[in-house]
């Protein structure tokens, strides 16, 4: 059967970073390892993704949303390359770990950039330099007070800075933990759960200026090690300079 057609739409770039995504290069970091041919292309509207998020992947002229549901899709394009060698055990714990990473560090690292007021305007310069200048204030902080209903609902909106920053830290001391000093989760080589992994933590540590989050992120220097060792063995970097992990 011959390779579909495949286009990757990214968010783009932002705040030093050139995908400021964590699903976004997670599947970029996948397809370079699975080495399918794939077109990037951006859209700095999340609101054009059919579900209303990004990334989506084109396939042949089909539009196919979610992270999650494109690595299932990959996986049975190359027929289970995604999962390969790795036993139940090692799938249960790599799935435990997305979630960490995906449905709560996520939310607290977007905290960090949104909702606090300092911070703020590198959203503002980041993410709406499309809408025109006079509405600009007041279409980013519509976007800003949907993103503190969303993290209220979560949970994680209801608690103090101070205990946003210990859940962090509980989340980076296990990610820190469960990842080796030498190679990768799993092996030598790098799989699908290093890609969630250090496609989220790319962003934390290289996110300019840094968040609160990346500095409490510095304290687990191992993470950051392989973090950078993720990037480097897939050539998919989250900051616009590749290189110059220091
Ligand atoms: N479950 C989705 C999450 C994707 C996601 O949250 N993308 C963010 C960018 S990092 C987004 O598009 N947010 C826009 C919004 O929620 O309005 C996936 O795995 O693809």
């Amino acid at each position: 059967m011959a390779t579909p057609d495949l286009t990757l739409v990214t968010l783009g770039g932002a705040f030093g970073l050139r995908n400021v995504s964590p699903f976004c290069l997670k599947i970029e970091m996948l397809l370079e390892t699975l080495d399918i041919p794939y077109q990037l292309e951006e859209e700095p509207d999340p609101r054009k993704a059919p579900k209303g998020k990004l990334p989506y992947l084109i396939v042949d002229g089909q539009k196919l949303p979610d992270s999650e549901l494109i690595v299932e899709y990959l996986d049975e394009l190359t027929q289970g390359k995604v999962y390969a060698g790795l036993t139940a055990a090692e799938r249960a714990q790599g799935t435990a770990l997305t979630r960490l990473s995906e449905d709560h560090l996520y939310w607290i690292m977007v905290a960090s950039r949104w909702l606090d007021d300092a911070w703020f305007k590198n959203v503002v310069d980041g993410f709406f330099h499309i809408a025109p200048a006079l509405v600009r204030p007041l279409v980013a902080k519509l976007a800003q007070r949907r993103v503190q209903q969303t993290y209220n609902l979560h949970g994680l909106g209801r608690h103090t800075l101070k205990e946003q920053e210990d859940f962090a830290r509980r989340d980076l001391q296990a990610l820190n933990d469960a990842v080796p000093e030498e190679g990768f989760l799993f092996g030598a080589t790098p799989n699908i759960f290093d890609f969630t992994i250090a496609g989220l933590m790319a962003g934390i540590y290289d996110q300019q200026p840094p968040t609160w989050i990346t500095h409490v992120a510095n304290d687990f220097p191992s993470l950051k090690a392989y973090t950078e060792r993720v990037q480097t063995t897939t050539g998919i970097y989250g900051r616009e300079q590749a290189g110059d992990g220091s």
